[in-house]
């Protein structure tokens, strides 16, 4: 931590390489003070092997394996679309539902072709955000945003699911919603929202003290 002006920086490292996953975050957690950096900033680490059985073991994983390698705070997010219909599925494999390399259009295909049968689309977009210390402690909160699946694909923000998933009282897919709209909404949103309550000490800034007296 540094002192610029009467703040403290601090600089935090989001636990990503998912350059629209960044962009939100960056979107939502603008504190004042911290100085955000991402995995993008270093390509010498290798990437996380995301193995876990759960999104709160993967993101724990990502983020403590991050503050280890640079010695900064940490913060990771791993989230998954889990269908009523799949009994939760695609889940924790959501980035890889239609393979190991596939891409969102796969994803959403794939998902299409396994709801045909079904008049139940109910799903939730379920988000783990990770925060650990430099020294590999960590904690993590959760966000989750209920909706349905459309039938197909409509809008071209966001990414991911977003053209398939209709956020509960609402008509339109997360890919029709200004991106703001989507943030005050969405698993995301309410899961950094969370995050700033439970580590508000840990990550806010702290006016500067005066100098004691000489
Ligand atoms: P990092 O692990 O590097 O953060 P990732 O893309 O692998 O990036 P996840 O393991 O959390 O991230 O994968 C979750 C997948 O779920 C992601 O690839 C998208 O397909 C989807 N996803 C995540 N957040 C989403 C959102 O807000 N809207 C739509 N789809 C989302």
């Amino acid at each position: 931590m540094h002192v610029v002006g009467t703040l403290f920086i601090m600089k935090l490292l989001i636990a990503t390489r998912n350059p629209h996953k960044l962009e939100e975050i960056r979107e939502i957690f603008d504190l004042p003070g911290l100085d955000i950096v991402s995995a993008l900033d270093y390509p010498e680490i290798p990437d996380v092997v995301e193995d876990g059985e759960t999104l709160e073991a993967n993101a724990v994983k990502k983020a403590v394996t991050l503050a280890l390698a640079t010695g900064l705070h940490a913060l990771a997010d791993d989230t998954g679309l889990e269908v009523d219909a799949l009994h939760g599925a695609p889940g924790v494999y959501s980035a890889r539902y239609a393979g190991e390399h596939a891409d969102y259009a796969a994803n959403n295909r794939k998902l299409l072709a396994a709801l045909n049968e079904t008049d139940n689309r109910n799903a939730q977009f379920r988000c783990v955000i990770a925060l650990a210390e430099p020294d590999g402690r960590a904690q993590y909160v959760e966000g989750v945003c209920r909706g349905a699946i459309a039938r197909a694909p409509r809008g071209e923000n966001g990414f991911g699911y977003d053209p398939l998933f209709v956020p509960e009282g609402h008509e339109r897919t997360f890919a029709e919603l200004a991106s703001a709209e989507k943030h005050r909404l969405s698993h995301r949103g309410r899961a950094l929202t969370e995050a700033r309550r439970a580590w508000s000490e840990r990550l806010a800034p702290e006016p500067e003290k005066p100098n004691p007296a000489p």
